[in-house]
């Protein structure tokens, strides 16, 4: 079966059983069509469990179950790899803490064909654009998002204005081009390494303005450990993007 005019939608979970259920019931209204895939790396609170409970009754809900925690950018990839298998036309991700609305769902998917306008390979749910921005978050981390990107943007030569954000909206058919295995991310830098294999593939970006709400429920994932890992691998993506090693 191909499902060559569809969306799927994927979250990447790691425990987020106390957002889920209500953020999966959001994402149908706004996006009934599409589909849905959890990566759930075994989280101990059974929220792999809850979705393959959920794919049992609804027919556009399926999970991929990993053995543990192996990273957000390795379940976005295996997210990525699902939707090119499977012939979806747009590749959708998104966090599973409310933190990327769904009602931003129908702007992010019209924005891949504007009208009048050339077709767009990557539509980035933008914080950084004019009527966007980041709600209840403390100023070190606006601060510390805000340098990380600025570092990313110059070290790499990215154009966009959000190059850490998730909420981003591919088509499946630029995925293709993207070597997987040459990838350094696992982590939170997969986001900026795969905009560079994009450029670098030549895919068109632009930028849809969100609001971005700090986590209600639930733990952070990220670490001061991710965050200088990630600072490390973009500075080896700039020695190679300079030097083509
Ligand atoms: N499958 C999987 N999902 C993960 C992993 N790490 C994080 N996630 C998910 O990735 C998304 C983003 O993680 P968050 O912990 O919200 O990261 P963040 O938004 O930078 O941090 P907060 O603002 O504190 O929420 C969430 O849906 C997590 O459940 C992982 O190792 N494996
Ligand atoms: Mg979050």
């Amino acid at each position: 079966m191909s499902f060559a005019d569809r969306t799927l939608i994927n979250i990447a979970t790691y425990n987020e059983i106390e957002n889920l259920p209500g953020l999966v019931e959001e994402i149908f209204r706004y996006a009934p069509n599409a589909h849905l895939l959890i990566v759930d790396d075994n989280s101990p609170d059974g929220t792999g469990q809850w979705v393959d409970e959920q794919a049992k009754q609804d027919q556009r809900v399926h999970c991929l179950h990993r053995s543990g925690k192996l990273g957000l950018g390795t379940a976005i990839m295996a997210g990525m790899k699902y939707a090119i298998d499977n012939d979806y036309r747009y590749f959708l991700n998104m966090d599973a803490d409310y933190s990327h609305h769904p009602k931003y769902l129908p702007q992010l998917i019209a924005a891949m064909e504007p009208v009048g306008g050339k077709p767009v390979d990557l539509v980035i749910g933008s914080r950084y654009v004019p009527g966007g921005g980041v709600e209840n978050w403390p100023l070190k981390r606006l601060l510390m998002s805000k340098s990380v990107n600025a570092y990313a943007r110059w070290l790499l030569w990215l154009k966009p204005h959000d190059c850490s954000g998730g909420y981003r909206c591919y088509r499946t058919s630029v995925l293709r081009k993207l070597d997987f295995e040459a990838y350094h991310s696992r982590g939170y830098s997969f986001q900026q390494e795969t905009l560079w294999r994009m450029k670098q593939a030549g895919a068109k970006f632009a930028e849809v303005p969100i609001v971005f709400a700090d986590r209600v429920k639930g733990n952070s994932k990220i670490n001061l450990r991710e965050a200088r890992r990630a600072i490390k691998i973009i500075a080896r993506l700039a020695v190679t993007n300079w030097t083509g090693l």
